[in-house]
């Protein structure tokens, strides 16, 4: 259980009231709904909010409220307190270099997640880390409970949606009693489960289903090392015009292979890197070692990391150029 006295007391301070709460780069549900909700936690305890996210808020989270809120560019002297959510690592906050000049500036960095693999405790001033939930939103529901906040609808939505999304729509090993506990209570306050499954799990665009479609035709099955995987190149996106979010949920339905295998889906992103998604069902293998091996990280059964270099066809397969 992680420790929220610290954290209450702080940002209960008189003489901390600009936050800036940063979601991670390609933001998940997670990320999304955790840091609106937090923004709405800070706000009614009168503290003035700035919310941002590198890349914006996918599409598919829109129905979310407040997804408007969220902002790219922001300077980091304008703020009292600066709150890492559900970020992973430093490098993932998508703003590393500015957080830094933060720290030296003395602007406390304060950190709420539940990825075991978390360099920002060596930057923050505040740790708030519990791996043992499903998601950066269960870590949020109990700041709400702590403080005593009124669990508003809207808020019950947001968080509902964290713990849906990093889930896997509760279908993922990461799903305990207790998170289910955690949904029904939310939904007790009016979060709409309904709405998050439709908007979540059954919006697929064309230009979506037609990557999927690229990625599934290109399945290899590595049966040696126990690893199938596929690719997704720049042009293969520009084709379907679709763009790297339609790429989410890709690697989770090739990972529905019930063998005792990891997947992995490879795909170059815009700045001319490859991105590796791990996925596994199997107890047996940890996806977040192989990440690591690639300066990656993530839990045991979902995990990813980020390579230079470009992807080629070869016979049988593809390689990193
Ligand atoms: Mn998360």
């Amino acid at each position: 259980m992680a420790s929220y006295n610290k954290l209450i007391t702080f940002l209960e301070r008189e003489d901390v009231q600009r936050f800036l709460l940063v979601a991670h780069e390609r933001p998940d549900g997670d990320t999304v709904s955790a840091t609106l909700a937090m923004a709405r936690l800070l706000r009614s305890l009168g503290k003035k909010i700035t919310v941002a996210s590198s890349h914006g808020v996918p599409e598919v989270f829109k129905y979310l409220p407040d997804w408007r809120d969220a902002k790219s560019d922001f300077l980091v002297g304008d703020f009292d307190a600066i709150i890492l959510i559900d970020n992973g690592d430093l490098k993932r906050t998508g703003y590393a270099e500015r957080i830094i000049a933060a720290k030296t500036r003395g602007i406390p960095i304060v950190n709420i997640d539940h990825h075991p693999k978390n360099d920002i405790w060596k930057y923050a001033t505040i740790n708030v880390i519990d791996e043992n939930v499903s998601s950066t939103c269960e870590i949020i529901f109990g700041l709400f409970k702590k403080i005593n906040l009124e669990l508003e609808p809207e808020i019950a939505t947001m968080l509902l949606t964290g713990i849906y999304t990093d889930t896997g729509g509760f279908q993922h090993a990461n799903v305990s009693a207790k998170t289910l506990s955690l949904a029904a209570e939310l939904m007790s306050h009016g979060a709409k489960l309904k709405n998050i499954s439709s908007n979540i799990s059954k919006h697929k665009s064309l230009a979506m289903l037609k990557l999927w479609g690229i990625a599934l035709d290109r399945i290899v099955n590595l049966t040696g090392i126990k690893l199938i995987y596929s690719v997704i190149t720049r042009a293969d996106i520009e084709s379907v015009g679709a763009s790297d979010q339609d790429l989410a949920g890709v690697v989770n339905l090739i990972s529905t292979i019930p063998d005792d295998v990891a997947t992995l889906l490879l795909y170059e992103t815009a700045d001319g890197k490859i991105k590796g998604s791990l996925r596994t069902e199997s107890s047996k293998i940890d996806v977040a070692r192989i990440a690591g091996l690639f300066g990656g990280g993530g839990h045991k059964r979902a995990a990813g990391f980020v390579i230079d270099g470009r992807l080629k066809k070869i016979e049988g397969g593809w390689k990193i150029i």
